[in-house]
């Protein structure tokens, strides 16, 4: 019904606009088409100047109406995003000064000069000095702004500080899923062709690389440390992703076959945040930026940031991939069952089970 009044009111409205065209056409033929050429040019002149300031007030409705619904983060909550916010603001503040005063000259001058008999228009051609001007002062401003962003862009995705933690993060149709280095702070060697759900082996490590027995493998949930810089491995599994930490104001595309990186360093907790923001559900969100397929919208995952000992405490409790994979490698398998328990059809009891595997082991 809706969708029928909205046809029909577009429709009416060309209509409309028809007529008065075809009218005004018939008056201008009655009226002369000198005097209905100079009546026109003065609507003209008149509804640009409405234009104008319809205009402004539009853009300042919409700034006031949606400001607390684009940027609804608070403040950014690691290093990088306090120089990205900056940048921001400048680039908003310029190009502002720069629409109003542009906008303004534009439709102004065209209601102010508008055809008067009283005038004669002045023609000039060329004019070096104002060509100077308009070429130097915008070719200025853009090199600092630009400058500012390739310096902070190097800065980002360059070498990270030696105490950074290390994440790799990996992106698939739809999920995302973060390996920790474990101990060694190393992250163990990968090979596509490895890649096997059913064998625990989600990111294709390769088990004979002794850097990947410690890796911690997980899903949906990332643990960062706050005030410890992060660097982040970022790959993907089959289509182009993007990391988005909107919270952080950082930003990596994922791509198949190419890591890519960038570091950073949160600067508040997720407690502190729930806080700042006076909201108890609060989390960091990792979204993904690049639209990678129909189930795009649901490729979120959520941060925590904490403080150290929260994160090694958290750490101690994930069990390697490696172990996950290969259960004949774990030392604490075989204590699975519950003491007391039938272990299996044998009616041997868990400890029992546990008795034997370990006088095997001796
Ligand atoms: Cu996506």
């Amino acid at each position: 019904m809706q969708t029928f009044f909205i046809i029909a009111i577009l429709a009416l409205g060309f209509l409309v606009t028809f007529q008065i065209a075809k009218a005004s056409e018939y008056v201008s033929v009655i009226r002369g088409e000198e005097q209905s050429r100079r009546q026109s040019n003065k609507i003209n002149a008149f509804l640009l100047l409405m234009f104008l300031i319809v205009g402004l007030i539009g853009v300042y409705y919409c700034n006031e109406k949606l400001a607390g619904k684009i940027l609804h983060y608070g403040n950014p909550s690691s290093d990088h995003g306090v120089l990205v916010d900056r940048m921001l603001i400048i680039t908003l503040w310029v190009t502002f000064i720069v629409f109003v005063l542009t906008q303004a000259c534009l439709f102004w001058f065209s209601f102010k000069y508008q055809e008067s008999e009283n005038r004669k228009p002045y023609y000039f051609p060329h004019d070096n000095k104002l060509e100077l001007l308009w070429t130097t002062v915008p070719a200025v401003v853009l090199t600092v702004m630009v400058g500012f962003g390739i310096f902070y862009w190097f800065k980002i995705t360059g070498d990270a500080p030696k105490d950074a933690m290390v994440v790799e993060v990996t992106g698939s149709q739809f999920k995302w899923e973060f390996r920790y280095p474990g101990k060694d702070g190393i992250l163990g060697k990968k090979y596509y062709k490895e890649i096997n759900d059913a064998k625990s082996n989600p990111l294709g490590q390769l088990w004979d690389d002794p850097a990947n027995q410690d890796d911690v493998y997980g899903t949906t949930e990332l643990h960062l440390v706050v005030n410890r810089p992060v660097k982040m491995v970022i790959g993907a599994k089959d289509v182009i992703h993007d990391v988005g930490l909107a919270h952080f104001r950082m930003k990596m595309d994922a791509v198949p076959g190419t890591p890519t990186t960038m570091w950073f360093t949160p600067t508040k907790t997720t407690k502190q945040m729930r806080d700042e923001l006076q909201d108890p559900e609060f989390v960091y969100e990792i979204s993904c930026d690049q639209m990678c397929g129909k189930g795009h919208y649901s490729m979120r995952g959520t941060i925590v940031v904490e403080t150290q000992e929260e994160y090694d405490t958290w750490l101690i409790t994930q069990k390697p991939q490696y172990l996950t994979a290969n259960p004949s490698k774990d030392p604490n398998a075989v204590k699975a069952p519950a003491a007391g328990a039938p272990a299996d059809s044998t009616g041997k009891t868990g400890t029992d089970t546990v008795k034997a595997v370990a006088s095997a082991m001796h």
